[in-house]
């Protein structure tokens, strides 16, 4: 290309912020629970010409001319899809898991039918019936959570209200939940009593393509999930359903709420399936889930609780209100993100705080594992995070830290 059209000569303004925000990745410890880095591949595919094309419809069967490639690219994603997570019917089409989970009630929920959903304060997400999500708007939501003294989801409970409420469409899945989910189980509670079952995988879906988690998919109807969390891929979401709901399901995406399809992005998704089938992404599946691991443990031998006692997953949540209880889980993370320490606040289960201000901090390895980190890391970055939050106030030892993560950081340099 004409360096003359590149984006420094064409927009100098974006192209200084988009390399502040690379430098930002660059020096940042990033322990978002759902933020990865994707590869260079998928990048590459997410900046293509088709980004040009409008394809509304499915393979084969578009309104516009012109379709031959994207057909070839949105089957491929379908087909790279299905043999990831061995599903029936897939849609690669949803902009987002909000998306996806929408399309999913479209299809088979009216306006004011019951749902039974995991509470956001207890890890659920927006989008599983939160009063102000259009899922909490259109329907009448009743929740379950966790179990007050294990804090593992309270299966028992959910079985009660599903007896009781009899739901049309149960949901399980989490945004903030760090134990395996019994997924046979909630399937089994809700196809007694009547209910059909989305399970929401956004956060696990790497875990879950590599058999580290148990899959919903031989149980739920529909399985719901984002591409770019542990899965690695570019942002966007993803429908896996029975063939019998195929029909419903894509009509509920294209036309029911999405027009043209982001074919850049499913050229992306589909380099990200690529990749997840490989041997190399199980091994980095399995890197996170020990990362995880002595990241917690190593925060729980310097005195902080947390929530249900450890993890499974790729996260764990620290209740800072048995260690630190003046210290809100916003104030946590202000002080965190000045030494160059990425996480985000999160409410507790029984929490007493606004969600603004929430006592917890959620905790992810998934975004340091892609970088190379590994268990040494882990405990040094325990470190960091114990200083800086027994020391909220004093800007010269937090100053200290951000110099080691910088540090540290250069030791594991992303690969753009
Ligand atoms: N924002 C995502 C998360 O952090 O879990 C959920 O949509």
């Amino acid at each position: 290309m004409d360096s003359q059209k590149d984006l420094p000569h064409v927009d100098p303004e974006v192209a200084a912020i988009i390399e502040r925000e690379h430098q930002r990745q660059e020096e940042h410890l990033e322990l978002i629970a759902s933020e990865n880095f994707t590869s260079p591949a998928v990048i590459q595919a997410v900046g293509s010409v088709l980004t040009n094309k409008y394809a509304e419809g499915y393979p084969q069967k578009r309104y516009y001319g012109g379709c031959e490639f994207v057909d070839q690219v949105e089957s491929l994603a379908i087909e790279r899809a299905k043999q990831l997570f061995h599903c029936e019917h897939v849609n690669v089409q949803p902009h987002s898991g909000t998306q996806a989970n929408v399309a999913v009630y479209l299809s088979c929920l009216s306006p004011g039918d019951p749902i039974l959903t995991m509470s956001l304060e207890d890890g659920g997400h927006l989008t599983h019936g939160y009063c102000k999500n259009i899922s909490g708007m259109l329907y009448r939501t009743t929740h379950y959570g966790v179990h007050r003294e294990t804090e593992f989801i309270d299966y028992d409970a959910l079985e009660e209200l599903a007896k009781t409420v009899r739901p049309k469409l149960v949901t399980i899945g989490a945004s903030a939940y760090a134990r395996t989910i019994d997924f046979e189980r909630v399937a089994d509670i809700a196809h007694h009593y009547g209910a059909l079952l989305m399970a929401d995988i956004a956060h696990i879906a790497g875990l879950v393509a590599t058999g580290l988690h148990p899959s919903p998919v031989p149980f739920a109807d529909f399985v719901t999930t984002t591409t770019h969390k542990t899965l690695r891929g570019p942002r966007g979401g993803m429908i896996m359903c029975k063939e019998a709901f195929a029909k419903c399901i894509d009509s509920a995406l294209f036309p029911g709420t999405q027009g043209g399809p982001l074919m850049h992005v499913i050229a992306g998704k589909a380099v990200c399936f690529k990749e997840a089938l490989s041997p190399e992404f199980r091994t980095y599946q399995e890197q996170i889930l020990r990362n995880t691991k002595a990241l917690c443990t190593e925060i729980q031998q310097r005195g902080y609780r947390i929530v249900s006692g450890g993890t499974d997953n790729h996260l764990f949540l620290v209740d800072l209100r048995a260690t630190l209880p003046d210290v809100s889980g916003k104030d946590a993370q202000m002080a965190l993100e000045k030494a160059n320490i990425t996480l985000n606040k999160n409410t507790v289960p029984g929490e007493t705080r606004s969600p603004f201000q929430a006592s917890g901090l959620r905790i992810g390895s998934p975004a340091v594992t892609t970088r190379g980190m590994k268990e040494p890391e882990m405990l040094q970055i325990a470190e960091f995070i114990d200083t800086v939050l027994r020391n909220l106030n004093n800007d010269t030892i937090i100053a200290t830290v951000r110099e080691r993560v910088i540090a540290l950081t250069k030791q594991f340099p992303l690969p753009y």
